[in-house]
């Protein structure tokens, strides 16, 4: 009997490690499965940095080769390359923020060849009238949902996602391995895919819908999947929809900085606390998928009120917003208050940029 529950035990512990190892596409190709498994022992020691739209513009550009505000303060690249792709639904040659998409595409192949990791969000607007992702006057989710009345209006939708994260590739055609984070801060109130706007069961089934379309359906094998929450004050609230494990790679939340500092980190310490929890109970990888504190207007942001708390967890990676005006940034750029600040934050052993992820051949497996 003793002999049956420990080789019972043996089994099952040995297939957990096997299943939970890969990403939850069980087709991933090979670069996404070694990026799955590198980023998730790297997460072990270090927090990779990463910024939106980082090479697309900056506070007073736009559209210059090789120009990255983080590089110009830190002498490297962010090491994560955050970007979206809401108005592909809708044919758009640019993305909501103006960034053209045949440039996006240049960016994430350039971001790849050195050896940085791309991540997409979706502020996709409502396949039902097209109104922004910020419309929550209607319930959508229920309706497009498989058995939803509107429900080929959401493929359609997802054939135009997939024909766009299928065309990124490397100039020898082989897929760049992204990672998506659709319907991020569903326990927000804004987005039409939030929890005031939808079941639980409701968001979980156009997850689900969304996952094995575009891996099944399209055929597309380059994708981690993140899930990424807004506030929650449990982990049972975090987990609420929770659409499973084989549906989802990576954990994460989106956290922004006011006045209040310790305000900030008060919450940005429990929630962290939670997620490390949530992913190391599910065997996934935990990121801080967004977060910030807009112009940046404290000198010390970087390492006295983000890194303490940042540095006290194993996140994947950090990524701060956008750097698009001087009224709306993020990150530093050179003159800007907290610039050498953010010098020693880039200099952290535990912090990793571009210029240090880069030998790590983050797409190989080891
Ligand atoms: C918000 C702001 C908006 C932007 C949106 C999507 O936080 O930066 O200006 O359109 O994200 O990127």
């Amino acid at each position: 009997m003793y002999l049956f529950i420990a080789l019972c035990s043996v089994i099952s512990s040995g297939c957990y490690a096997q299943k939970s190892d890969r990403p939850a596409d069980k087709k991933a190709n090979s670069e996404t499965k070694a990026l799955y498994i590198n980023l998730k022992k790297l997460a072990a020691k270090h927090t990779l940095f990463g910024h939106q739209d980082a090479l697309a513009y900056g506070v007073g550009w736009r559209n210059e080769e090789g120009r990255s505000d983080v590089k110009s303060v830190s002498g490297a690249y962010p090491a994560v390359y955050g970007w979206d792709m809401g108005h592909i639904e809708l044919d758009s040659l640019k993305e909501l923020d103006g960034v053209p998409f045949d440039q996006l595409r240049q960016f994430v192949k350039e971001a790849y060849s050195r050896g940085g990791i791309n991540t997409f969000s979706w502020h996709t607007t409502n396949p039902i009238d097209h109104k922004s992702a910020w419309d929550t006057t209607q319930l959508i989710v229920k309706q497009i949902i498989p058995g939803g009345a509107k429900h080929e209006l959401y493929k359609a939708y997802l054939d135009k996602v997939a024909a766009f994260l299928g065309s990124l590739k490397t100039d020898d055609g082989k897929a760049i391995p992204v990672i998506f984070r659709p319907f991020h801060e569903h326990t927000g109130t804004w987005f039409w895919w939030c929890e005031n706007v939808s079941t639980v069961d409701e968001f979980k089934s156009m997850w689900h819908f969304t996952f094995d379309y575009l891996t099944k359906t399209k055929g597309l094998h380059n994708l981690l999947f993140s899930y990424s929450a807004a506030d929650f004050a449990t982990k049972e609230k975090y987990e609420e929809r929770y659409p499973g494990d084989d549906y989802v790679d990576m954990l994460g939340f989106d956290i922004y900085c006011f006045e209040d500092l310790k305000g900030y980190q008060t919450k940005l310490d429990r929630q962290l606390s939670i997620l490390q929890e949530v992913a190391i109970a599910h065997n996934k990888i935990p990121a801080l998928t967004e977060t910030g504190y807009e112009r940046v207007p404290n000198s010390t942001w970087w390492t006295e009120t983000l890194m303490p708390v940042l540095a006290k967890y194993n996140m994947a990676y950090v990524l701060v917003w956008r750097n698009d005006r001087p009224a709306h940034h993020y990150a530093p750029y050179p003159g800007q208050q907290s610039a050498d600040d953010f010098k020693k934050f880039y200099a952290d052993p535990k912090i990793i940029f571009q210029d240090k992820l880069t030998p790590l051949s983050i797409y190989k497996s080891k």
